[in-house]
């Protein structure tokens, strides 16, 4: 292991006994509502799949991450973790998380982007053969600045839309010196976690942290995608008016069937109430959109980045800056507006201090795909040539089965005629 100067989260924390228990019993509640994770726990801790190997992750270290990274811990593996959002990580169950012996944590809520960094630099240090990323910063940093690394790593699993993206960027660019499953892209992870766990974190966080209502609201959301469509049905749900906002014609006319109004924003920053961004993209708010918006608007972005709006151009306009509630900056502007914005920009279902992430059930199916990603990089990963890959169907299916017996649900199977005629082309009317 290389040296590197940041301590770990035991190493920063004043109060760190009460710490550790609060982050444990967090766990603790987590843990009793994924039953994939059991599942996959009881198999590692058995089997050992991953001795010898030292895995680096960087993700939203709060309750349920913890427990994949004891999951990936129990079965051999040495882990070092730190956060992908300075604002999401919960310092007490990165504590809790620090006192296995196999794991070492650095996440710490409210770092600044040196901080951030570093952290990542740490955790690097421990010269990973394994990346599990949410946003890709750690495949990055490796890239940029450790390429000596690359060749003893196996491979990685990548959680997010945005990483996907980025590392996608990268691969075309000839860049991408190592195999990452996309597990973002699964149907276990993105028909749920995306649509239900997008949906149901982001406005349960905004309701919280605002303590306003969604019944007769005009709610924006920015990005009919997989998130998008989650946070439209779900606003909708909770009987608010909702608009969406797109770029891609047949994402727009998507949500035009589905019964919601679509709107260029420069037409719904007039009418909107509520301006939900879930593009992944830079610059979905801009300063035209300020200008036209009503006193007293909720701005929050349930993207991986915090560019969706841009708050830059919308501090230009603001004449006097204040924290209307814990989690809500009010920006006044000249004449007298305030425009609310929830979390920083950041993503909200995370970031805001009351956010608690995705539901627990959502997150044991995203992270049963990742410990099961983990889990074939160290079977098969000389299989899988540098770029980015889809989890293999076989893996998502099987969590899905785990799933399903734990709730128990029964379903069909193909018979076997059924199974040829699916396969055969020779049949007419
Ligand atoms: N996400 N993690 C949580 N640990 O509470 N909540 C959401 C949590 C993940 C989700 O899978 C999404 O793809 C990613 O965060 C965006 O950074």
């Amino acid at each position: 292991m290389t040296e590197s100067a940041y301590p770990p989260i035991s190493d920063q924390l004043a109060e760190l006994e009460s710490a550790q228990e609060e982050g444990r019993r967090k766990m603790d509640w987590a843990a009793q509502h994924m039953p994939i994770l059991e599942h996959v726990r009881e198999e590692f801790v058995a089997d050992q799949p991953f001795a010898g190997e030292r895995i680096a992750m960087a993700m939203h270290v709060e309750a349920k991450t913890a427990i994949l990274v004891e999951t990936l811990a129990e079965g051999g593996a040495e882990v070092a973790v730190t956060g992908c959002n300075p604002l999401s990580t919960h310092d007490d169950v990165s504590a809790a998380l620090d006192t296995h012996e196999n794991i070492t944590s650095y996440a710490k809520r409210g770092v600044d982007d040196e901080e951030y960094y570093e952290a990542i630099e740490a955790v690097i240090a421990h010269e990973p053969t394994i990346t599990v990323d949410d946003g890709m910063d750690l495949v990055a940093a490796i890239h940029e600045d450790y390429p000596e690394l690359i060749e003893g790593i196996i491979g990685g699993a990548e959680e997010t839309t945005t990483g996907v993206h980025r590392l996608r960027a990268m691969d075309d660019d000839g860049a991408l010196d190592y195999p990452v499953f996309a597990v973002n892209d699964t149907p276990m992870k993105r028909l749920f976690d995306n649509v239900h766990g997008t949906g149901e974190s982001s406005l349960a966080s905004i309701a919280m942290t605002t303590n306003l209502s969604w019944a007769s609201k005009n709610v924006v959301v920015s990005g009919y995608g997989y998130c998008g469509k989650g946070v439209a049905k779900k606003a909708s749900g909770q009987n608010a008016n909702v608009i969406v906002t797109e770029v891609e014609p047949r994402r727009a006319l998507e949500a035009h069937m589905e019964g919601y109004d679509v709107m260029p924003m420069s037409e719904a920053a007039e009418v909107g109430d509520v301006f939900l961004t879930t593009t992944g993209n830079r610059d979905v708010i801009v300063e035209e959109h300020f200008e036209k918006m009503q006193d007293g608007v909720l701005l929050a972005n349930a993207g991986h980045f915090d560019i969706e709006i841009d708050l830059e151009a919308l501090d230009d306009l603001t004449v006097d800056r204040y924290e209307a509630r814990d989690g809500v900056e009010a920006y006044e502007l000249e004449d007298g507006r305030r425009l609310n914005v929830i979390a920083e920009g950041r993503l909200v279902n995370l970031a805001a201090p009351v956010s608690l992430g995705h539901p627990v059930e959502v997150m044991d199916q995203s992270f049963g795909v990742q410990a099961a990603c983990v889990r074939e990089l160290v079977d098969n990963g000389d299989e899988y040539d540098a770029g980015v890959h889809d989890v293999p169907d076989e893996l998502d299916k099987e969590i899905a089965e785990i799933k399903l017996a734990a709730e128990g649900v029964a379903f069909d199977s193909l018979t076997e005629t059924q199974r040829e005629y699916m396969g055969s082309w020779d049949h007419g009317t």
